[in-house]
């Protein structure tokens, strides 16, 4: 299919509970003019496309069809959704071993096909695996983007929404640093209607110490939904739907994702959570937020804890 200038292309790689939401996020609200979906389960991207086609009738027109890594070459996104999920009790690190050798064998036909476009990355662990699609593919840090913290700060802000009694979307709330057990809410610079969340929250009648249960909740949040139906996907699939939309649409909307660090926090050489400009460019600047000293004393550790595995497991 020739490509005229206003024609977008978003691949999905991974077609398991993530990447069939994220695709029927993405054909909800009709992003993206050709949308394929590659998993090396070849009849399930067949039977997906096939049924998200039926979709289209009632958002926009949009070519949706199963692929292979070929169909990258003329892309604008590639998102990359394929590796094994946590199994009750995993933690997202411990998938490490397994999910590295399949981004691997992923990312190599990939820039094979001459793709020129923008990597975002969800699969666990996703900072180590972001990192590691930077490196195997020899990218610009800013065209490669990870999921990060973004469906965490989701997390944190239903939370804090329902304590607070306010819609979600005004809630504006980060976690920050790894998506994982290392992972904190940076509580400090959180607001609501421009109103600091730690005045609201002690109006409201909660101490620090509710603020850090809700915070402990955010962060094993993805156990409880794993142990009751086995994944989590509708979350992360509209995070991912959210950060295809900034970066297709040029937004330079700025969200919580798994971003390159440079200088900023005193770390260099990772991929971890923080606020960042997404536009049609890929990551435009990182957002350094004003961390207190609990924060970034955080920071520092989780930014050591995800050295560690990075560093094990890519030579
Ligand atoms: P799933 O339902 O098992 O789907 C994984 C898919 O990947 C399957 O369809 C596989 O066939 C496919 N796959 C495996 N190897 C390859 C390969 N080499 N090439 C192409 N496709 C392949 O898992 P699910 O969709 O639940 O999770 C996918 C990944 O997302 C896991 O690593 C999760 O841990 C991760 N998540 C990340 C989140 C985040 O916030 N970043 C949130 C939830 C899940």
């Amino acid at each position: 299919m020739t490509k005229t200038p206003n024609h977008q292309k978003v691949v999905l790689v991974g077609d398991g509970a993530v990447g069939s939401s994220y695709a029927f996020a993405m054909a909800q609200q009709g992003l993206a003019e050709e949308f394929v979906i590659v998993d090396v389960i070849k009849e399930r991207t067949e039977g997906d496309a096939l049924d998200l086609e039926d979709a289209t009738v009632f958002t926009a027109p949009k070519n949706i069809y199963s692929g292979d890594y070929s169909d990258c070459a003329d892309a604008d996104l590639v998102v990359i959704t394929a590796g094994a999920p946590q199994k009750p009790g995993e933690t997202r690190l411990q998938l490490v071993g397994k999910n590295l050798k399949i981004i691997k064998s992923i990312v190599k036909p990939i820039v094979d096909s001459g793709f020129d476009g923008i990597f975002l990355v969800a699969a666990n662990p996703v900072d180590v695996l972001t990192y590691a699609v930077w490196k195997f593919s020899g990218f610009d840090k800013s065209r490669v983007i990870g999921s990060g913290t973004s469906l965490d700060s989701a997390r944190l802000r239903v939370a804090l929404a329902k304590k607070l009694n306010v819609d979600p979307r005004d809630v504006n709330a980060n976690i920050m640093a790894e998506h994982g057990d290392s992972e904190f809410a940076a509580y400090s610079t959180a607001t609501a209607g421009g109103v600091p969340v730690l005045q609201l929250a002690e109006e409201a009648g909660l101490s620090f110490d509710d603020l850090l249960q809700i915070e402990d909740e955010t962060r094993h949040k993805a156990y409880e939904i794993i142990n009751r139906k086995g994944a989590t996907f509708y979350g992360i699939a509209t995070c991912l739907m959210r950060i295809s939309k900034a970066i297709l649409r040029d937004e330079n909307a700025i969200l919580p994702v798994g971003a390159a660090l440079d200088g900023e926090y005193g770390l260099n050489d990772i991929f971890i959570g923080t606020p960042a400009v997404i536009n049609g460019s890929g990551l435009a600047k990182v957002i350094e937020v004003k961390l207190d000293d609990r924060e970034k004393d955080l920071m520092a550790k989780s930014a050591a804890t995800l050295r560690q595995v990075t560093a094990d497991g890519i030579a």
